[in-house]
This record gives C-alpha cells, structure tokens and sequence, in this order.
C-alpha cells in the first residue's frame, strides 16, 4: 500500500469493500406476461401445469392482492416503469399504430434514473411504450427492431437474449425487464397460429419450431372457468388454448432464471413477476373491476429469505413497482415537475418492507382513460379491504369493446347468445356490461363477483363518502386533469379549483 494509504484501517477498507459489494451485486429481473392472471398452479388453478412459476413461487412471497393501476397494456406499461398513472404519465392509451399514445416528454422513467447511476438496463420483449427518449435502455429486443413474436414468445430465443445480455453488462449491476408477450390473444393479429398464439412454434406444419418449449395440451372439460367468465363450450375451448400459450411462458421463465443461475447471479438479484393486466375476457382486461385489474404478483429477494413460499395479504399495486425498484438500488426520487410547478410525487410505496414481515397495506387506486383510441372510457377506483369504488366519469355512453376482444371466441358466442334470446351463462346480461352506474361500490367479502352495487343503500353511505373522499384526494395528489369531472371544470390558475357545471349530473 502506498503512503496515500496509510490512514485506512481494517475498519474502514472493509466497510469501502462492503459498499463496493453493495453497488455491484445488486440487480433486477423483472418478469412481465401479457394479460396473465391466475391460471397458474401457484394460484391454486389444479388444471393446469406451471412448475417453473412454482419454483420460483418457493423463493418469493405471493401476494394475493396485488393490482393494476390500468387494466390496458400500454397505459399499464408506462405505470410500471414510471410509478406514476396514466393520467399522470400521459399515455393515455395504446402505444401502436393509430393509437399513437405516449408519455409526457419530461417523465422521469425507471430506466433513465437506473441508467443515470450507472445500471446496467435491458429490455427484451414488447415494449408498447414511448417515446424513446423517457423509456431508454441500453440493450433492447423489442417490436421495435425485432418481430415481436421472435423476441416476445420464442422462449429460446429470449434466453438467448438473456444470455447475451448478462455477458454484455461488464459486471455492472443490472435492471432486466423481460417482457413476454404470452400469453396475449392473437387472433386478430396473427390468427393462423390460434386464438392465443398456441400454436406458434408448435413444430407443426408452418407453425415454426422453438426447441425449448414442450407445450402442454388441455381439454375443454378439464379447464377451470373463472367466475367471471360465461362456462359454454366456446369459453372453455378459448381458455383450453390460454392454457397451452402459459405453458410458453411458464417454460421461457424457467429458462430465464436458469441463465440467471448458471452466470451465478441468483443469489444477488431481485426478481418480480407480475402482468400488465386482468385477462382478455368478458369483465377482465379494460375493466376496472377486480377481475379486470386483480394481477399475480411473485417478489422473491435472495436477501429476504424469511417469507419464502409465504403469502402476503398486503395491497401491492403495480404503481408500487417504480418505488420497490428505486429502493433496491437505494437511489432517491429527483424532485422535479411535468407540468408547471406542481412537483411530481411517486403514491405507491416499496414493497421491501413486507419480504420481512406483513404490513397492513389495505389501499390501492386505479386509473383508465383509453384502450384503443377510440375506447374513450375514463374510470377511477379505489380499493380498499373489502371496499371497492369505481366512478364511471362517461357513465352515459355504452362501454366500449376492443377489435381483439371483439373477434374472440367467448365474446362472439356471448353476443350470438345474447342476439338469438339463447342462455348466456354469464354472470351478468350484456346491457347490464355496457350500462354502468356513475358510482360503483361493492363489498367483495359479501360479493366477491362484484354484483351489488351498494352506492344507494343508506348502510353504506358513510363508506362510500370516505371512499369517495380518499379518491379525490389521491387525484389531486397525482395531478388528475380529469378530477372535477363530469359535474365540474377544472381552473388551474392561481388556486386550483372545480367550477360547477349545472349539467345534471
Ligand atoms: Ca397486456
């Protein structure tokens, strides 16, 4: 050592040591399916077969209630990956094509903030957010330079992008979001592989071969229908193929966190897996009920052991992801504005705290404004415990449906059931789907479907005006343009406030 060092002890070169360690073996990975929702062993769903979902299951805590913030991909995409809702964020909707949303430019993203303190981040899957210069990474395998099947569900070739990637970050410590496009419709977009992509990769006859992945098969009587879903033939059948398209995903995450092993780096990385939103069926994905926004949700720490294959009660949002991110690397939120003065504040929390013991988090909120551009439905919510609060802002317009959703086998025999006066098997009449109440309040220990809608029932006025009360509250706090809607007009200048509009309503 020479004579600049002699004033270290033992002490303070083994503490330098132990931050140097601190900076440099601490990563993420973070697992994203496309419209995934309980169809998994870990979810206690017996019909089907997820034993990689389940391995890792052994090493995290489950949460059993876990949501997003939007019950669309890109909107939900940009939550994910800038702690903030869509209303706040700016992507209102779709991504893609005519749909044409994206963030406001001066977000600050999760990857940019990793990325100015020297993390290593990559992406490799769909992407479906923008634009480029809020969501950069330094490796990225996404629709926007490969076909999105390649990179989304040929599970051998994201683990070859893995592989790549964890060779290319130079022993830097590292943010990986792998997101997978399974298990996503594909019937509107790709129909010659099947209504959910089930068949791509197959080894059939033009269905291209993907070596890794054995696909499991299902039949129609041996799946399980959720609640919330019409149990005809049509249904069981589309859910049969769902079925085969998680086995995709399932074994693409298995051999993700295979490579994460085999580099050695298991031990030092924190790996989420979550989805971006409920699943494509009647009630679920675009809805803000709770089976359109209720998500699975893994978080295992190598250095969180004492909860392992336990399950969590504790509200988590997708919005909590950002904050839980921030924390693992210990980096700070900047303080900064997007509009204006108004300084922007991360709501959701880090979820570190509940890998060491439970916590008593009861509250999650929701924002939706867009699917499609054309989808123009704006919903807020709140839940919290039993207590769910929607307000439906367009509550006089039918709810809109999506060209993917529109063309899928459950919902056109629903609507063929509906037209010719034959049993649907739902839960619910179409009418009833399309014309909402503005308020919406359902207690899910008495009513777990959410078929009562309590607004008008003096027992729970005081519950509904608190909800009410703690809803408006988070708008304002997370900057909501829509929050004197649809009764008010917001006045921004000088002292915020809502303007009556006498409309009715
Ligand atoms: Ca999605």
């Amino acid at each position: 050592m020479g004579a600049g060092g002699r004033g270290w002890d033992w002490g303070s070169l083994l503490l330098l040591l132990l931050l140097a360690a601190s900076c440099t073996g601490r990563n993420v990975l973070l697992l994203i399916a496309d419209d995934a929702g309980f169809e998994s062993q870990v979810y206690n769903n017996t019909a089907i077969k997820t034993p990689n979902l389940d391995a890792l299951a052994q090493r995290s805590l489950l949460f059993q209630n876990a949501f997003t913030s939007v019950s669309s991909c890109s909107p939900s995409r940009a939550a994910i990956l800038s702690g903030l809702p869509q209303h706040q964020n700016g992507m209102y909707g779709l991504h893609q094509d005519v749909h044409h949303f994206d963030s406001f430019d001066q977000v600050w993203s999760l990857p940019h903030l990793l990325s100015q303190s020297g993390i290593y981040t990559g992406i490799i899957g769909k992407k479906h957010v923008g634009p480029e210069a809020v969501y950069p990474f330094d490796f990225a395998y996404t629709e926007e330079n490969s076909s999105v099947l390649q990179v989304g569900r040929n599970i051998t070739r994201i683990k070859l992008l893995v592989r790549k990637f964890l060779q290319s970050r130079q022993d830097r410590p590292f943010f990986l979001y792998v997101a997978f496009h399974d298990p996503h419709r594909c019937g509107h977009s790709q129909p010659q592989y099947g209504v959910f992509c089930e068949k791509f990769g197959n080894g059939e006859s033009g269905m291209g071969y993907i070596s890794d992945w054995k696909p499991l098969y299902y039949s129609s009587e041996q799946v399980k229908v959720p609640d919330f879903i019409p149990d005809t033939p049509a249904a069981r059948a589309d859910i049969a193929a769902q079925y085969t398209t998680i086995s995709r995903l399932d074994q693409g995450i298995g051999l993700v966190l295979e490579e994460l092993r085999g580099a050695g780096l298991e031990n030092d990385t924190l790996v989420i897996y979550s989805s971006d939103n409920g699943i494509p069926f009647p009630n679920g994905r675009t809805n803000l009920y709770r089976s359109g926004m209720a998500e699975p949700m893994l978080v295992s720490s190598p250095w969180h052991q004492q909860r392992w294959g336990q399950v969590s009660q504790a509200f988590a949002s997708l919005l909590d992801i950002t904050p839980t991110i921030l924390d693992w690397f210990s980096i700070s939120y900047p303080n900064y504005s997007i509009f204006g003065n108004k300084i922007v504040k991360l709501t959701g929390k880090s979820l570190l705290p509940v890998l060491v013991s439970e916590q008593p988090w009861a509250t999650v909120f929701s924002s939706q404004n867009h699917h499609e551009v054309t989808m123009y439905y704006p919903m807020r919510s709140i839940q919290q415990q039993d207590f769910h609060l929607i307000h439906n802002l367009n509550f006089k317009m039918p709810f809109p449906i999506d060209q993917d959703f529109y063309i899928s086998p459950t919902f056109q025999d629903l609507l063929n059931r509906t037209k010719s006066g034959q049993p649907t098997h739902w839960f619910k009449t179409l009418h009833q789907y399309y014309y909402r109440d503005r308020w919406e309040l359902f207690d899910q220990r008495k009513d777990p479907a959410e078929t009562q809608n309590l607004v008008s029932d003096p027992k729970y006025r005081e519950i509904f005006q608190q909800l009410k009360t703690q809803l408006l509250a988070w708008q304002w706090d997370t900057h909501d343009p829509w929050v004197c809607a649809p009764d008010g007009v917001l006045e921004e200048k000088l002292n915020p406030q809502c303007w009556p509009l006498y409309n009715e309503l």
